[in-house]
């Protein structure tokens, strides 16, 4: 039984009313509900407030740099295959600084699930135009308006990866079903997550997400359709959908790796004497 005290973490510094507490409260809601313990768990960020949830829960924990999250991840996973990884980013993290790490986790498939916490804007140095800013936001970086944003899902569908989603940090219960569907999914599962910055971008707020933002699941709608995926990534605006946007089922990176056909290589023994000829081989 998992309990959710055993989520505990630290007090959260974040902004009273920011949407990354709906995020962190549909993690741990969606690991409890899949009876994962924290030692079995782990959670990997990288700098922004997004970065800071692994410490607000239980697990274990990488903070990388800015934009790294994924290759440490990916490494952990390699060595232990029976860890639940999660990445987890904001959007300058997942977009801007670690686009190109994004965009080879989603060809390669590896079995990680990366949570992208996507306020359009950059939170932790207040509030410059991030990577997925509207067409037109104005900050300081930014006086006469952001140039046209990526779009995540369509990236990541193209790239190859086997499993988008988009979930809403104001609707938990569909966002921790959304995550629990990306954890259980075997391959690279992007969440992107629409949270509101209550400080800095006062655009995208909870009510203006809240007007447009509708479920794929009450629509008559096939997630394994590529091209409706597609046509779904480019919906912005008026209305957004939420839910599972692609799904297929793909073999994953590990899969091609021999030496992980058998237990976890961490499960292996050490044979110190073979690791002191390779060392001697740098010297
Ligand atoms: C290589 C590098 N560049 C820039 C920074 C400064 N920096 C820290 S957080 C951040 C932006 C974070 O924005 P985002 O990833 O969207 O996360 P948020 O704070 O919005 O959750 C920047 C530019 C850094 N720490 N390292
Ligand atoms: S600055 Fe924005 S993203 Fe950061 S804690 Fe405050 S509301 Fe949340
Ligand atoms: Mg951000």
């Amino acid at each position: 039984m998992v309990a959710r005290s055993d989520y505990a973490g630290l007090k959260p510094a974040w902004c009273p009313g920011c949407g990354n507490f709906g995020i962190l409260n549909a993690l741990n809601r969606a690991l409890i509900d899949m009876k994962i313990k924290p030692h079995q768990v782990l959670l990997v960020s990288g700098i922004g407030q997004a970065g800071k949830l692994p410490h607000y829960t239980r697990g274990n924990v990488f903070n990388s740099l800015h934009g790294r999250p994924i290759p440490p991840a990916i490494g952990a996973k390699i060595a232990n295959s029976e860890l639940t990884v999660i990445a987890i980013s904001g959007d300058g993290d997942a977009y801007g600084e670690g686009g190109n790490h994004f965009l080879h986790a989603c060809r390669r498939n590896h079995d990680i699930t990366y949570l992208v916490h996507n306020n359009q804007v950059y939170g932790l140095t207040k509030g410059q135009a991030s990577p997925t800013s509207d067409v037109g936001f104005i900050t300081k970086t930014t006086p006469y308006g952001a140039a046209s944003p990526v779009n995540p899902i369509a990236v990541a569908i193209v790239s190859g990866a086997s499993f988008v989603g988009r979930g809403f940090a104001g609707d938990i219960d569909h966002l921790a079903n959304l995550i629990r569907n990306g954890i259980s999914h075997r391959g690279f599962a992007l969440i992107d997550i629409l949270q509101p910055c209550v400080s800095f971008n006062h655009k995208n707020t909870f009510q203006w997400y809240k007007e447009r933002v509708y479920k794929l699941e009450g629509e008559k709608y096939n997630p394994s359709d590529k091209r409706a995926a597609l046509e779904k990534a480019l919906e912005w605006g008026d209305k957004i959908p939420i839910g599972i946007i692609y799904e297929e089922d793909l073999p994953i990176y590990e899969d091609q790796l021999p030496a992980l056909s058998r237990e976890p290589l961490v499960g292996r023994g050490v044979d110190v004497a073979k690791v002191e000829i390779l060392f001697t081989q740098f010297l």
